[in-house]
């Protein structure tokens, strides 16, 4: 839902005709398009005299997704607070290196006379500015993504601070690029920041790490899924579940289940499609891996039902409300109640036929962490499929009476509509003095799927 808030409104005069009328200032925030505006409204009469933008229009040069994919395009940098450096609301990026335990870095993207950022891609600098004008671009695309979706908000501060090229400095000053990206302070100051090195690529340069790195921020915002000690001993079950949630809110952005398609070599860092994984069988303890047990899972419900977007209002919303230390049992529980909120028509307590049989049979052999597992997830295993109503298995009708639609829909399958983008209520138009109504709001500047 497209939304319109004032941020402050200061009572003013104006002067027609040597008379003084009076006026309300008002600073409004808009999205769908996002905008920041100064207007200017008739006190008593509620006219709106005059809307005009504060926000630093600039363009710059990034991938639509990352160099293997995708060309260099020219692209809006939105929502930059001051025309000298690439801060805005959602991103302050920067260039910095690591060494004694201290963090130092440097702006090295400066705008031209035009206050553009038009700038080469330079594999593998540790010193090129198109680095950070890619990574300003595509961490301010998602936030707004993240933002108007599924309504994602920090607390406090929306923008977030970003570390590109990192590198270390050794005694006689040499730059060595880190090969790695992380979401964590780096800065000390208490506050996550999202970091992207340089090895022999620039981890920046893909679009997927970032969503990942950025989904972590988010996950560190609503439920701070995090590992813990309990009875068992070391449960990485929730950090397991952390980069699930992070494959899949990156792959859900562009729509494209390999993770990492640049920085990962030729078969990515991850792929959310390939070999059914199941528990305890896949569980290893480590959490990528772990990850990508629930990552399959969800992506394979995904690709099945009617509206993938709406799939994905379910993975945010389980993201961000399940608990801090949850098991792939909780997640999966919360997953299958917020589905059922979200579309009545869907079973609320499914009853797989055999997940505990199948995992029963382990049990005895479960050990420590493992024994968890048995009680955790499992229809995403043929052997767990909830029903013979489950998808490709239903032919008929009469074989799918849960469902209330044909056999070509799935057995969790959505019958909602998909989202809409054309807004109807007044807009603002940057181009215009005055307000007007426009019924197109569809950001040209994201990915092509949305
Ligand atoms: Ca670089
Ligand atoms: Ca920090
Ligand atoms: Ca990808
Ligand atoms: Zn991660």
């Amino acid at each position: 839902m497209p939304t319109t808030s004032v941020r402050r409104a200061r009572r003013v005069y104006r002067s027609v005709a040597d008379k003084a009328l009076p006026t309300w200032e008002l600073d409004v925030a808009t999205d769908r398009p996002f905008g920041l505006w100064r207007v200017l409204v008739d006190a008593h009469s509620g006219e709106v005299l005059r809307a005009l933008s504060t926000m630093v229009q600039a363009l710059g040069s990034a991938y639509a997704t990352n160099p293997k994919v995708s060309l260099v395009k020219q692209v809006e940098l939105l929502g930059l607070a001051q025309a000298e450096q690439l801060t805005g609301s959602y991103a302050d990026v920067q260039s910095c290196g690591y060494s004694g335990g201290k963090v130092t870095c440097e702006r090295l993207a400066q705008p031209d006379q035009q206050g553009n950022y038009f700038y080469k891609p330079e594999e593998p600098k540790v010193t090129d500015p198109f680095s950070e004008v890619h990574a300003y671009y595509h961490v301010d695309a998602f936030h707004r993504w993240m933002a108007s979706r599924f309504g994602f908000a920090r607390l406090g501060s929306q923008r977030i601070a970003v570390t590109v090229n990192l590198h270390s400095v050794n005694s006689s000053g040499k730059k060595q690029g880190i090969a790695n990206a992380f979401f964590g302070d780096i800065n000390g100051d208490g506050v996550g920041d999202l970091s992207f090195g340089q090895g022999s690529k620039d981890f920046a340069y893909d679009a997927d790490v970032i969503y990942h790195e950025f989904t972590h921020s988010a996950v560190d915002a609503t439920s701070d899924l995090s590992a813990v000690v309990d009875k068992l001993g070391f449960n990485m079950m929730p950090a397991g579940l952390n980069e699930g949630f992070a494959d899949l809110m990156s792959s859900a952005f562009t729509n494209d289940p390999k993770v990492g398609d640049y920085a990962g070599g030729s078969n990515g860092i991850r792929n959310l499609v390939g070999a059914t994984l199941t528990c305890p069988k896949d569980l290893s303890g480590e959490s990528h891996s772990d990850g990508l047990i629930w990552g399959r899972l969800n992506w394979a419900i995904r690709e099945k039902v009617q509206n993938p977007h709406d799939w994905d209002a379910v993975i945010y919303k389980t993201m961000a409300a399940v608990g801090k230390h949850a098991t792939f049992a909780d997640a999966s529980a919360l997953l299958l109640k917020v589905a059922g909120a979200t579309d009545p028509t869907m079973p609320r307590s499914p009853r797989p036929s055999s997940p505990r049989g199948a995992c029963s049979t382990a049990r005895a052999s479960c050990r420590s962490g493992r024994a968890r597992a048995c009680a955790a997830i499992s229809w995403g295993s043929p052997r767990c499929r909830p029903s013979r109503q489950s998808p490709g298995r239903c032919s008929t009708r009469s074989r799918c009476p849960r469902t209330r639609r044909s056999c070509g829909s799935t057995w969790w399958g959505w019958a909602t509509a998909a989202p809409t983008w054309g807004p109807t209520s007044a807009r603002v138009s940057p181009w215009t003095s005055s307000p007007r109504r426009t019924t197109s709001s569809r950001p040209t500047t994201w990915p092509r799927w949305c």
